[in-house]
């Protein structure tokens, strides 16, 4: 017996919604956020999208996650930063694609490789929407939960043969 069309909706609607469900990036890993980490081996095998969060893991006080411009970024200043926090637990969500910049704002810790930079690309994004990273968004989703494009490919499937 075929599957009702309900379930079949119901199934591709779940589906729709894992792809689209953010990740929390722990920064670092097991080192959290500190001085003498290599952020862009970090970031090297990960895929960043509009609605994933990063978390920073540090000492309160100890250091700062400074979102600064690219500038600021290559050049290690936190003057015009575009938030700063030294709770010692912050959470960021990437809300907006392109490059984010992120530094210690204490003295010699960026230059001392506190420096993080991501690219975020849109998130669950459709047909003729801009790419960004060289990947499609589809690509992105699919490289993020490789099980869950999975689904989704299945589900077409199944619709498609229905
Ligand atoms: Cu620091």
């Amino acid at each position: 017996m075929a599957p009702s069309p309900a379930a079949l909706v119901a199934l591709l609607v779940a589906s729709c919604a894992a792809v689209a469900a953010a990740t929390t990036f722990d920064v670092g890993d097991g080192h959290g956020w500190e001085t003498g980490v290599d952020y862009a081996a970090w970031t090297s095998d990960k895929t960043f999208a509009v609605g994933d969060t990063l978390v920073f893991n540090y000492t309160s006080k100890a250091h700062t996650v400074t979102e600064v411009s690219e500038s600021g970024y290559d050049s290690c200043a936190s003057g015009n930063s575009l938030s700063n926090d030294d709770s010692g637990a912050t959470t960021v969500t990437l809300t907006t694609a392109g490059l984010h910049y992120f530094i210690c704002g204490i003295a010699g810790h960026c230059a001392g490789g506190m420096k993080l930079a991501v690219t975020v690309t849109v998130a669950g994004a459709g047909v003729g929407s801009t790419t960004a990273g060289g990947l499609t968004p589809a690509a992105a989703a699919f490289h993020v939960m490789p099980a869950m494009g999975a689904a989704v490919a299945g589900a077409l499937i199944t619709l498609a043969l229905f």
